[in-house]
């Protein structure tokens, strides 16, 4: 079998173990060639660091793209993420267009909050775009203050019980065009997971594993890397939910018990060969 290949559309943070810095090892691991689109390079995450640099690369973005077409590049999937400005989302959906061909897996991590706030350089106006974008995702992967975002509902509205989070997933497939994986789900205490409809097979099931004693940055990152590799190796939704909630499991346990500083990320690299397929 060919190497599968993926666009990945993130950002790159130089320290701090998110968005691209996880998605190329994570894909790299499962066997899988990662082709970065950079939206914007950081010295670091915006989550806990002062004074980080930003380099938005906005215009680059449209000249890769049409390389790429020249080239005549074709990508099993195409992965966005965090976006550094209004007008990417547009490009992104540009780029989804573009390349799309029968088969082709868009999956698109609606970066934008956590904890109920929008990230720093967020602005109401990218959160609307990511939503508009997000309309051409076969799969995504919000995390609960996101999936209140795409609604345009409080979150504070949002009940993180089993019916809510059904109803929340239901909203979001847009009836039924598009699946969904809510993350942050926590349908008891010491658990943590997911709540995943399948659009195809017009289920939603729940995964969940235990709640490794804290957060650390990153993870959902690491969530929808792992995520959209085992999609493009084949797994089932609920199977590449389960996969993605077991890694991000043993990559907090790991950090937890090294004592790292949440905004470093969660320590994967020594756990990447546990991705590794046969
Ligand atoms: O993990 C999401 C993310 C990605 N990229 C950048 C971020 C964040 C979250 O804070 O700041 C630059």
């Amino acid at each position: 079998m060919p190497t599968p290949r993926v666009a990945a559309i993130h950002d790159m943070s130089g320290f701090g173990r998110c968005s691209l810095t996880v998605a190329i090892p994570v894909l790299s691991a499962m066997g899988i060639q990662c082709c970065p689109l950079p939206t914007a390079y950081l010295s670091t995450h915006t989550g806990g660091f002062e004074g980080y640099t930003f380099l938005d690369m906005t215009d680059e973005m449209p000249k890769v793209a049409n390389h790429w077409a020249s080239l005549d590049i074709h990508f099993d999937a195409i992965y966005s993420g965090f976006m550094g400005s209004e007008r990417q989302m547009d490009i992104t959906e540009d780029f989804i267009r573009m390349f799309r061909r029968p088969g082709t897996l868009v999956v698109v991590d609606p970066v934008m909050g956590d904890h109920g706030r929008c990230y720093a350089t967020y602005t109401p106006a990218m959160c609307a775009a990511m939503a508009n974008m997000a309309q051409q995702a076969d799969v995504i992967t919000p995390n609960l203050t996101e999936a209140a975002f795409l609604l345009g509902v409080p979150y504070e509205d949002l009940s993180q019980d089993e019916a809510g989070c059904r109803s929340c997933v239901e909203r979001l497939s847009l009836e039924g065009k598009r699946s969904v994986v809510l993350t942050g789900v926590s349908l008891e205490p010491g658990k943590i997971g997911a709540a995943c409809l399948d659009a195809s097979a017009g289920k939603t099931e729940f995964i969940q594993t235990t709640f490794e004693t804290r957060e650390f940055h990153g993870t959902g990152d690491v969530f929808a890397s792992v995520l959209t590799g085992a999609l493009v190796n084949g797994r089932t939704l609920t199977q590449a939910t389960a996969d993605a909630a077991e890694f991000v499991r043993l990559c907090a346990a790991r950090t937890a018990r090294q004592n790292l500083r949440a905004r470093e990320g969660v320590d994967f690299e020594p756990l990447l060969w546990t991705l590794h397929r046969n």
